[in-house]
């Protein structure tokens, strides 16, 4: 979707997808509610003053608001596919003041467009809720779009993510994100489904953690398993593959190959016969192989 959408519907439709309303205003709370139909949001900040669009073109200033601990700006843009696209330089405003905004989608599939030009953190706190940053709530939104070196934090409980291109994927089939470039799971389990080339980092925090390789790999982003015993789980890879050992520390194992990794605990190879473990000799001063049904190598302080 992009940012000239409204221009292109048909002038009998425009008329319903602009009566934006901005109710409660006062000098620290306003309220956008939108149409029953899909509605398109820009705010930005400009010289410490708030601005809004419907087509990122013509800006209305709203002087009466200014930003303080107290400022609360509310987005409920009601039913319809609802497109809110949030600045930089309003995210920088709320950090400053301490103030807060929320964004409520309503029904049917909403975006938020998040900001480019500095790198955030979107929080998923719950299903389809979160904030981006601390200061930007979100509620009954569907798909997240980052911009720039983006941050997509879980919640602290079991989560499945599936990664279907780079950057892009959903969490609990609930929210789909996209051009996200670091994923963050939460304290307990957090499955990472990995269905095509991918360039994302991935941290998946405490908890016993599983990286499942279908068709996809990660060829240049970051495999974090954290505390706890993590999985690398080649099962349904369709190609052998080849991964070295290179060192370990208090949270499992790191090495380099097919996809690069730290902190993993248990490594699960492919279907093949042509999968090869190396441990880099230089890396351990000791190296115990114990080849029976399930074979294990341990530096004689950790073992996969
Ligand atoms: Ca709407
Ligand atoms: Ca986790
Ligand atoms: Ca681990």
């Amino acid at each position: 979707m992009d940012a000239n959408q409204p221009l292109e519907l048909s002038p009998l439709v425009t008329s319903d997808v602009n009566p934006l309303l901005i109710e409660g205003l006062t000098g620290n709370r306003v309220t956008f509610t939108g149409s029953a139909a899909g509605d398109s949001l820009y705010l930005r900040v400009n010289a410490d003053i708030l601005e809004y669009s419907i087509d990122n073109t013509n800006y209305t200033p709203v002087e009466l608001l200014s930003f303080s601990s107290q400022t609360q700006i509310t987005v409920n843009l009601l039913a319809g596919d609802n497109s809110l696209f949030v600045d930089a330089s309003l995210i920088q405003a709320l950090q400053d003041s301490g103030g807060q905004a929320s964004f409520t989608g309503g029904a049917d599939a909403d975006t938020i467009f998040g900001p480019g030009g500095v790198n955030v953190t979107w929080n998923v706190t719950g299903a389809n809720t979160g904030n981006i940053a601390g200061v930007f709530g979100f509620t009954e939104t569907e798909n997240l779009t980052g911009r720039g070196n983006d941050t997509l934090v879980g919640a602290n409980q079991a989560n499945l993510w599936t990664l279907n291109g780079n950057g892009t994927g959903t969490l609990n089939g609930q929210i789909s994100f996209n051009n996200i470039a670091n994923l963050t799971g939460g304290s307990v389990e957090d499955t990472f489904i990995i269905s095509d080339v991918t360039t994302v980092n991935i941290d998946a925090g405490a908890g016993a953690d599983r990286f499942r390789f279908n068709d996809g790999v990660n060829p240049t982003g970051l495999i974090t398993g954290g505390a706890g015993n993590d999985f690398l789980d080649f099962t349904t890879f369709p190609t052998a593959i080849n991964l070295t050992l290179n060192g370990a520390d208090t949270t499992g194992f790191n090495g380099t190959g097919t996809v690069s990794f730290a902190g993993i605990d248990t490594i699960v190879g492919t279907e093949n016969t042509r999968d090869t473990l190396t441990a880099n000799p230089t890396a351990f001063s000791e190296s115990v192989w114990n080849l029976d049904a399930e074979p294990t190598f341990s530096d004689r302080t950790r073992t996969p």
